[in-house]
């Protein structure tokens, strides 16, 4: 369910917010139940793994500075309400949409400020993201992750990708204030948690480490507008849930679609110890801007 309260312009704080950061989000807090953050819709970069720099626009929690993808992940517990006072620093409608939970209907004018409450009653993995001018805001950098942790869950560590595609031709082509055809999208540079190729590795919420036997969940979520098929060397996974929803029987795969704006949560039990690759079956988007193996790719790094 959303609640929505317009604020007047430059009324950058209500009574409400708790004044939680986004690392204390990070950092967990049990007791929590209402957490506010502020979002600025600004423009801003993707550092790519070959050293091309592309405009973006970016969900940024600083109203200052440079803005980068990827955008923040938060994590809330079940039963807590997240509190988002967005505020638009671009020249167009922005808003901010939780799949599946709310918010879609809504925009917030160039310059203005609005409060956006969103309510999770359950666990569950989400992606957020811009609703407006679908899929153009989209597809240029305006979609995160939002986790919703379980207190009672037992696994031993949990991982988080949020999968994208990025289209050098659509980002130069907002920058530049022309009008995207959007019947044509052709994705050049493929990123988790925007980092491509090897660099995956030095993320620790991406890179899954762990031991043989440990039960490891690595939360997915899909914000570019290609499906994703994930496929697991050396080990097959057990998804137990989609979009939020738990599945009653988790089902043994090596091999995940993920389409577009959508969420799994996999559960990795190692039956074995080694490094293995992980990568999207479509090998147009294990490459960076062509080159392979530069694209979207991420490791395991199992010990016996
Ligand atoms: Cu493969």
């Amino acid at each position: 369910m959303l609640h929505r309260i317009g604020i007047p312009e430059g009324f950058g704080l209500v009574p409400i917010l708790i004044g939680a950061t986004a690392a204390s989000l990070l950092a967990g807090n049990a007791l929590a139940e209402r957490l506010a953050v502020d979002l600025y819709v600004r423009p801003g970069t993707l550092a790519t793994v070959d050293g091309t720099v592309l405009p973006t626009l970016c969900y940024a929690e600083q109203e200052t500075g440079d803005a980068e993808l990827p955008p923040p992940a938060f994590r809330l517990e079940a039963g807590d309400t997240w509190e988002v006072t967005l505020h638009n620093q671009d020249d167009t409608a922005h808003g901010i949409e939780v799949v599946g939970i709310g918010g879609s209907s809504s925009s917030v004018a160039p310059g203005s400020s609005e409060l956006f409450v969103f309510d999770f009653p359950s666990s569950g993995t989400f992606l957020y993201r811009d609703p407006v001018a679908y899929p153009v805001n989209q597809g240029v950098g305006l979609a995160g992750i939002v986790e919703i942790a379980d207190p009672g869950a037992t696994h031993d560590a949990d991982f988080t990708w949020l999968l994208m595609d990025h289209s050098e031709e659509w980002m130069n082509g907002v920058e530049s204030g022309l009008s995207i055809d959007t019947a044509v999208y052709i994705p050049n540079y493929f990123t988790v948690n925007g980092l491509s190729g090897a660099d995956t590795s030095g993320d620790p919420r991406a890179h899954i480490t762990g031991r043989v036997g440990d039960q490891l969940l690595i939360r997915v979520a899909n914000g570019g507008l290609r499906i994703h098929t994930l496929h697991f060397h050396g080990y097959h996974v057990d998804v137990m849930s989609r979009n939020g929803a738990e599945l009653a029987d988790p089902i043994s795969k090596d091999t995940v679609p993920i389409p577009s704006g959508e969420t799994a949560e996999l559960m990795l039990t190692p039956h074995q110890g080694g490094i293995f690759p992980i990568h999207d079956h479509v090998v147009l988007s294990v490459a960076a801007n062509g080159v392979y193996p530069l694209g979207m790719i991420v490791f395991t790094d199992i010990q016996e």
